[in-house]
């Protein structure tokens, strides 16, 4: 009988239920299953350690402590989109339309995680749907988070747009189906444009949807992008109340005015945030939210 192979440090490049490909530093990968139910909830961007069995498999000992994981929850299941991201970019475009919901939900999420989010406007060449689009995203600026317009079909556009921001960083793409996250991918990296295709399935209207999570690395500058399927609810019931507050930074300053220290700003006496809200400081819309995703927490917690 052999001695055990030690373990191999390798990092989960993709991962289908509980069954994932890790990659090694010397680029090699492997398929991988987790052994006892410990190791059982890697994401894509752990990193791992491994133990190797036979030439292309291993079993996964060990997932070493994360920076960060970005994931949702709803009533009924979660799911984890990435560990370790350095830059979330949220994709809209012009068309199909997006939801001002589910996109205010991927920003708590990020920053409730301590993740920079960036918001890609694609599909700019539908000129006549774009000013309307700029308009759903304005009170976003405002607060300072980018938003990049680009049109994924203009290669050199969006290199020039894109690749400076995202070298040297992991970088989630996620948004609702149809934005154009692939696409976006494909320009960046056309060897991964080709790998993305075995991940998609083909839809009846010829289109191609993401069926699964991807980290691919881009060419110099260099950078990694981790391609997603697309979205249809943002759940954040594994937020407190304080971490969803979190996800809301245009609170902070108001609610150091706040009369009770637990203040929830929905209807406390002496409230910053509320006077904020009347005086036109806080975006009514972004209030309506806050309060939505806490009344969907409380309502998680009584199943
Ligand atoms: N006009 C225009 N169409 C685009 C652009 N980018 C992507 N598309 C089209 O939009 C459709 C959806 O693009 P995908 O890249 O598959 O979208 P996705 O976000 O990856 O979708 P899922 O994988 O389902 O989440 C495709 O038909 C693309 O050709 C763009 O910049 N302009
Ligand atoms: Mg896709
Ligand atoms: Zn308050």
């Amino acid at each position: 009988m052999s001695a055990p192979q030690a373990l191999l440090r390798g990092r989960v490049i993709s991962a289908h239920g509980r069954h994932y490909i890790v990659e090694f530093e010397d680029g090699s990968l492997r398929q991988c299953y987790p052994r006892g139910k410990k190791a059982g909830a890697a994401a894509v961007g752990d990193h791992v350690n491994v133990r190797p069995e036979g030439r292309d498999e291993g079993t996964l000992d060990s997932v070493e402590t994360r920076r960060n994981l970005l994931y949702r929850s709803d009533d009924m299941r979660s799911k984890q989109f990435a560990a370790n991201v350095d830059q979330l970019l949220i994709v809209v475009a012009v068309e199909p339309t997006f939801s001002e919901d589910l996109l205010g939900r991927a920003l708590a999420g990020a920053w409730s995680a301590d993740i920079e989010p960036v918001i890609v406007l694609n599909k700019s060449d539908l000129a006549a749907g774009l000013p309307a689009a700029r308009q759903k995203l304005a009170t976003l600026a405002g607060l300072g988070v980018p938003v990049i317009e680009l049109s994924a079909h203009d290669t050199n556009g969006v290199r020039a747009a894109l690749a400076d921001r995202l070298t040297g960083k992991t970088n989630l793409l996620l948004g609702q189906s149809g934005m154009g996250k692939s696409t976006l991918l494909n320009a960046l990296s056309p060897e991964a444009g080709a790998a993305t295709r075995e991940h998609s399935q083909a839809l009846d209207t010829g289109r191609h949807t993401t069926t699964s999570t991807r980290l691919y690395h881009l060419p110099a500058p260099g950078g990694d992008l981790i391609d997603s399927p697309g979205f249809q609810a943002f759940g954040l019931q594994h937020l407190s109340s304080k971490e969803v507050e979190h996800g809301f930074p245009e609170f902070a300053a108001p609610a150091e005015q706040c009369r009770f220290y637990n203040c929830t700003h929905r209807h406390e006496p002496g409230c910053g945030v509320l006077a904020a809200l009347a005086a036109g400081r806080i975006d009514p819309a972004r209030h309506a939210l806050y309060a939505r995703i806490l009344d969907d927490n409380a309502a998680g917690m009584r199943y």
